[in-house]
């Protein structure tokens, strides 16, 4: 089965293209752009870009919206993890959590799918905290301060333990179950 991914960001669908392929899934990335609605959380994103694009894309596709949510800042920069790492990046954020011991994050993953008869949504979450400093070069956007419960090595250390236990994996072992049901 082939479907479009639609996505600006390159190292998602790389992501998304190494876990797909074990359900016999081929993707191609398409870079369309949506109008992202303010919201707290990222399936009402991911669900709203799926239904702006369904005139638009007329095969079977999917969106993603993710995002870091950091327990001690109330959950930001969450569904604005994008616009803020393009702001203030990596050394922002850890300027905002200095001196702070509690430092519990999650990531979460909203995939949404139009497989050409019904739209579906799958979430995956990956618990973790945040370093108290920059590690690893792998991976992009918030993995080098990101480590996973169960690691000592954030996910730009380790790339290949993320794509074991990541929040896109997770979505993404959802959306081929669901494909191959
Ligand atoms: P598209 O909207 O075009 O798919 P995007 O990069 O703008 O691409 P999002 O709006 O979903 O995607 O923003 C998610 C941001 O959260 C992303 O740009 C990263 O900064 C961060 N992020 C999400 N998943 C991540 C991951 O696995 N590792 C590190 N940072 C991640």
């Amino acid at each position: 089965m082939k479907l479009f991914f639609i996505t600006g960001n390159e190292h998602k669908s790389r992501e998304a293209e190494r876990v797909l392929k074990e359900y016999d899934v081929i993707i191609e990335r398409k870079d369309l752009e949506c109008e992202e609605i303010r919201a707290e959380s990222c399936d009402e994103i991911a669900l709203s870009c799926l239904r702006m694009l369904r005139g638009r894309v007329n095969k079977p596709f999917f969106v993603e919206d993710s995002g870091l949510f950091i327990d001690a800042l109330n959950g930001f920069p969450g569904t604005l993890s994008s616009w803020v790492f393009k702001k203030i990046g990596n050394e922002g954020v850890l300027r905002l959590m200095r001196g702070e011991r509690k430092r519990d994050a999650h990531f979460i993953s909203s995939v949404a799918a139009w497989d050409g008869k019904k739209e579906k949504v799958f979430i995956g979450e990956a618990k973790g905290r945040i370093s108290n400093e920059l590690r690893g070069k792998g991976g992009f956007g918030y993995d080098p301060i990101f480590i996973p419960e169960g690691s000592e090595e954030t996910f730009g250390e380790n790339p290949a333990n993320k794509l074991g236990c990541s929040h896109r994996t997770r979505a993404f072992e959802q959306l081929g179950k669901w494909l191959r049901r």
